[in-house]
């Protein structure tokens, strides 16, 4: 053969790598004071993490916390600094395709660290997503809904004021689930607090409570008996220990849910071993990734637990991120709380997400599916130099 005019084997494209990893913290200011057992929020910190990879493309992941580190062991500003002192040298120049062996590397190095796993595998997910032209619940396994009923928090700290929240909303068809942030008042006013809220709204709307682990055992004996006949369906971690909430589920009829006590799959299996809770409270984040979020989903439905999708007061960019994860849940029987943009006086997306007839509608553009304002993120962004007009004259 002449290996001169040989034919040459076919030129396939380089793989994609990871080129640069990007994080920046955002700062936004709430609509007003939101008021949990941990912490009163005035404003959140969006930790934005972007991977931009060698064929041009760019994924965007976010991290958020609450109330700094009121909420748990990951702070904005820590994310921040595992991403850019621990992660990035870790994932520089690895293929930017194969997300799960990435995230594995990462996992190899870098211990614990949840939900900054959770904004870097979304910012892979979302750069992946492009790259195949396919949104990142397809990368997932597929959608099985279009949109997802999304419940409202009222933490205001005044009872006429959120029962006037909660009638605006029903106004605007936005919410007809209601979430009551109690645990910081002595339990006598924050029972009566949930029977007034639930006597104005009737049957147009569902009342919940989340107490963030503020009552002892003895404490959520009385409480959770007295939020039934007030007429709450769901109570969500009225103690801190796994052991106590699974005690309590077996004292009342009244669903209780895990959600501080939910760590991720190894957490789900556990609680699921002792039917320790009848909801999973999953959120990407506390799961440790998107992933994982699945995973604790299958472990909750293998196990009988009822399913609801929770939030860590993300900006859109997370929120979107679990929306496309809680799409591919067979059973999402609580529905969500993804209203963590809704809390925030600002928008930094080109175009705002899609909230109607009380349900958010899920982007089906490639990875994602949102587009930032970039202008908006640089004006917010911590540590930058604000741009200012002058006006001449
Ligand atoms: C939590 O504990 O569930 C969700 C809604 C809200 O207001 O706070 C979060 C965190
Ligand atoms: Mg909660």
């Amino acid at each position: 053969m002449n290996t001169i005019f040989a034919p040459l084997a076919p030129q396939s494209a380089p793989t994609p790598a990871v080129e640069r990893v990007e994080t920046l913290l955002v700062d936004l200011p709430t609509i007003r004071p939101h008021k949990l057992s941990v912490a009163t929020m005035d404003g959140q910190t969006l930790m934005l993490v972007k991977v931009h990879c060698s064929d041009g493309i760019t994924g965007i992941g976010e991290g958020t916390t609450i109330g700094g580190l009121a909420y748990g062991g990951e702070s904005p500003e820590g994310m921040k600094l595992a991403i850019d002192t621990y992660f990035a040298p870790v994932m520089r120049g690895q293929d930017a395709t194969r997300v799960q062996a990435l995230m594995a590397r990462i996992g190899r190095m870098v211990k614990d660290n949840r939900f900054a796993k959770n904004a870097v595998e979304t910012a892979l997910l979302d750069a992946h997503g492009k790259r195949l032209g396919l949104p990142v619940s397809d990368l997932l396994g597929g959608r099985l809904r279009a949109s997802l009923p999304v419940a409202w928090t009222l933490a205001s700290g005044d009872t006429a004021r959120d029962i006037a929240e909660a009638e605006r909303m029903l106004d605007l068809r936005r919410h007809r689930i209601f979430k009551l942030k109690i645990g910081a008042k002595p339990l006598r006013e924050d029972i009566a607090h949930v029977a007034a809220i639930k006597r104005a709204l009737g049957d147009r709307g569902a009342v919940r409570v989340d107490v963030n682990m503020a009552w002892s055992e003895t404490q959520a004996a009385h409480g959770v008996a007295a939020l039934a006949d007030a007429g709450c369906e769901l109570v969500e971690q009225p103690v801190a220990t796994a052991a106590a909430l699974g005690r309590l589920v077996r004292r009342f009829p009244v669903a209780i849910m895990a959600d501080e006590s939910l760590h991720g799959p190894d957490s789900a299996f556990e609680i699921a071993r002792v039917k320790g809770a009848d909801v999973f409270a999953v959120k990407t984040a506390q799961s440790g990734g998107l992933f994982n979020a699945q995973r604790v989903a299958a472990i909750g439905e293998a196990a009988g637990i009822e399913l609801y999708g929770g939030t860590m007061l993300e900006g859109a960019i997370g929120t979107i991120a679990s929306a496309h994860v809680f799409a591919t849940f067979a059973g999402l029987q609580w529905g969500t709380e993804l209203f963590g943009p809704l809390l925030l006086t600002e928008e930094i997306l080109a175009t705002p997400l899609d909230y109607r007839e009380f349900e958010l509608r899920i982007p089906d553009g490639p990875g994602l599916g949102l587009a930032l304002d970039e202008d908006r993120i640089a004006f917010f962004a911590r540590d930058r130099v604000r741009k200012t007009v002058s006006i001449a004259g």
